[in-house]
């Protein structure tokens, strides 16, 4: 397997709780590299934007509330498999589901504030990281 790329974000519950240090000591911990991140406030049209996908779902209108309520931190995490590898380190979208030792598992609150985003295709993952990050913004 090539070396790839992923799209990952620490969300607002994260952050609101000082948990962006734990969090990447995981990433890192799982041979990811954390090659390009910056600390920003989502606007809700970004965030209607980047969960597009999910606007006729009922929980869209919380999930862009809660994916704006406070700052994220936006990241290219790259390593071999890196989409597969950081979606098994960040665990089931739901909580209770996750396995030990993962980030939703250890840090997750519930479904919706379950502390971390990470792409689910090398296609959306590209398009995530073009969304907020330029070319020379990411270093590996
Ligand atoms: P994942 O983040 O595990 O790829 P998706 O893509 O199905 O999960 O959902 C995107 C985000 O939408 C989740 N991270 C979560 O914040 C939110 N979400 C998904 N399903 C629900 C749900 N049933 N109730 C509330 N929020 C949800």
């Amino acid at each position: 397997m090539a070396i790839q790329r992923t799209f990952s974000i620490l969300k607002p519950d994260a952050t609101r709780r000082n948990l962006t240090g734990a969090i990447n000591a995981k990433i890192e911990a799982a041979g990811l590299r954390i090659v390009a991140q910056k600390r920003v406030v989502m606007t809700r049209g970004q965030a209607e934007t980047f969960y597009g996908v999910h606007k006729e779902r009922p929980f869209f209108g919380e999930l862009v509330d809660q994916m704006t309520a406070g700052p994220v931190v936006v990241q290219v995490l790259e390593g071999e498999n890196a989409i597969l590898k950081y979606r098994e380190v960040m665990g089931a979208t739901n909580p209770e589901k996750a396995d030990a030792g993962t980030i939703r598992k250890d840090f997750a609150l519930n479904m919706g504030e379950n502390s971390v985003h990470g792409s689910d295709a090398e296609e959306t993952a590209a398009m995530e990281i073009a969304q907020w990050f330029a070319g020379n913004e990411i270093v590996g």
